[in-house]
């Protein structure tokens, strides 16, 4: 027997009971899951706002959400063509990458900080970083390692041994597999290189789907097999989060680093029949019925856009930008890796704006990181340790009251950037917010923000003081605070954006 609440507390279920809730739609009862809930029609703006701060990340977006920062590889025949978009006619005899060393990258992205990396296994050419069963257009085609070799392989083992997590990119388009277009043949040869991937390289924590598609050979458009995707992936990798194409990740919407100031990670569901929640598992709700596509606007889940949901998701934000031009390593481009500023500015509005950064940083023909590439990362690294490690705050007493945090200095500090992170473990709830500092007489403004959600990151002109509060302005139900800083930077780039 199912638990039914009467429904006159619909209406409270919606504003107070967090998580997991069991309450009645009119005779029906729904189960609104810790990632996913439906809402009644005619449910008030404000209730809906409500509900949609009590939503949680499902295990797997938690466990994603707190990588905060990982690194993307394109890497593949492009890398040997120049070409960034290859059309899968590219001679498999062009790979030959003599210096592979993976252990060199991962270990690179490990003295950065990163959490993660993500390989393009194959990219919009076709061709198989890994010996698949599926076609001859592959590594096993190409003299390295005498086709004895596996990318995918490597790079897995390597991340293994350095103690990051592993993920895929597998492009939905193929422009070399002449089956493209064709439907059904085709969704199942992509499904049996999923198969490979998913059993043949232990954990993976990631799997990016890119939404690209375009006309096969017979000049027709694949529809593809999105769900029976995504029941693949649940099956053989159930702690990996399904990306961009996919119900678990977002993808922030640009390619350049910069997220949005405000960064709901509650947005309407993209589902195909809202009112079909399932009553088991939050989960299968999003596989089920999600509507692949991307969301570009720069309001994505204000109260006024979830007015109306019948709805609500929890689909957070990815950062993806490349420390180069390109997607793919160009000797061309060796001059044009980005500064470590440039990247603590992305960083800073980007895992600093409630996403997690993805940095994508190519191998090149030799199968080396480039040593420019690495000077960046190292000098990022060193910009990141050198303004995260003191926690001012760390030094104050602090006393709570009508959503305003006091905090008392023994002496006075001095700092410009400020840090925080709401345990979304509870939900993201505050909408807007200002700290101030106390001048003698007053309390003064000095930097403000709309959401804060995993992390929030602001920088603004130094300021001397010895007390500062944080006043939280408009908020979804009680805000959980997890964590709150403040630092003197040391580094970073001017403050001109
Ligand atoms: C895009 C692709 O077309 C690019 O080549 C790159 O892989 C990027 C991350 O996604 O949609």
């Amino acid at each position: 027997m199912r638990p039914v609440i009467p429904a006159i507390l619909l209406t409270l279920s919606l504003v107070f009971f967090p998580g997991s809730t069991l309450f009645s739609q009119g005779n029906r009862p729904v189960y609104t899951g810790h990632n996913a809930a439906s809402v009644p029609a005619g449910v008030p703006a404000k209730q809906v706002a409500e509900q949609a701060g009590n939503l949680t990340p499902s295990a797997r977006q938690l466990a994603w959400q707190r990588t905060e920062f990982n690194a993307f590889i394109h890497f593949g025949l492009n890398t040997f063509t120049g070409k960034e978009w290859g059309d899968g006619k590219d001679d498999p005899a062009l790979f030959n990458p003599v210096k592979l060393d993976a252990r060199q990258w991962v270990r690179t992205f490990r003295d950065a900080g990163m959490k993660m990396v993500i390989l393009t296994a194959r990219h919009h050419d076709g061709f198989c970083l890994w010996p698949t069963t599926t076609t001859g257009y592959s590594v096993a085609a190409s003299p390295w390692k005498n086709g004895k070799g596996d990318v995918v392989g490597e790079v897995a083992a390597a991340c293994r041994e350095y103690g990051l997590k592993f993920g895929v990119y597998l492009s939905p388009w193929d422009r070399h597999e002449p089956a493209y277009g064709s439907g059904e043949t085709y969704n199942r040869y992509f499904m049996t290189q999923l198969r490979e991937l998913l059993t043949g390289y232990g954990e993976i924590s990631e799997v990016w789907f890119d939404g690209a598609c375009g006309e096969g050979p017979n000049g027709k458009k694949q529809s593809y097999d999105w769900s029976a995707w995504y029941a693949l992936v649940r099956e053989l990798q159930p702690g990996a989060v399904i990306a961009i194409m996919g119900p678990d990740v977002r993808w922030v919407g640009t390619e350049s680093g910069y997220g949005r100031e405000t960064e709901w990670s509650v947005i309407p569901g993209r589902l195909r029949n809202p009112e079909s929640l399932p009553e088991e598992s939050d989960q299968s709700v999003t596989d089920r019925e999600f509507l692949p596509g991307d969301l570009m606007d720069a309001d994505l889940g204000s109260r006024e856009k979830l007015s109306g949901a019948r709805s609500l998701l929890w689909y957070p934000a990815e950062t993806d930008v490349s420390i180069r031009p390109g997607w793919f390593h160009h000797s061309s481009d060796n001059k044009k890796v980005k500064s470590p500023q440039e990247l603590a500015d992305i960083y800073f509005h980007s895992a600093g704006m409630n996403s997690v950064l993805l940095l994508n940083v190519p191998p090149d023909k030799r199968g080396l990181i480039h040593k420019n590439d690495i000077r960046s990362l190292t000098g990022l690294r060193k910009i990141l340790d050198a303004t995260f490690t003191i926690n001012l705050i760390e030094k104050a007493t602090s006393r709570y009251r009508n959503g305003i945090i006091e905090y008392d200095f023994p002496a006075a500090v001095t700092f410009d950037v400020a840090m925080l992170q709401e345990d979304i473990k509870t939900g993201q709830r505050i909408g807007k917010f200002r700290f101030e500092a106390w001048d003698g007489t007053s309390w003064k403004p000095f930097t403000t923000g709309t959401t804060a959600g995993y992390k929030r990151l602001l920088r603004f002109p130094a300021v001397t003081a010895q007390k500062v509060r944080l006043v939280i302005e408009e908020a979804r139900g009680e805000p959980a605070l997890m964590n709150v800083g403040l630092y003197l930077g040391s580094g970073l780039p001017a403050l001109n954006r």
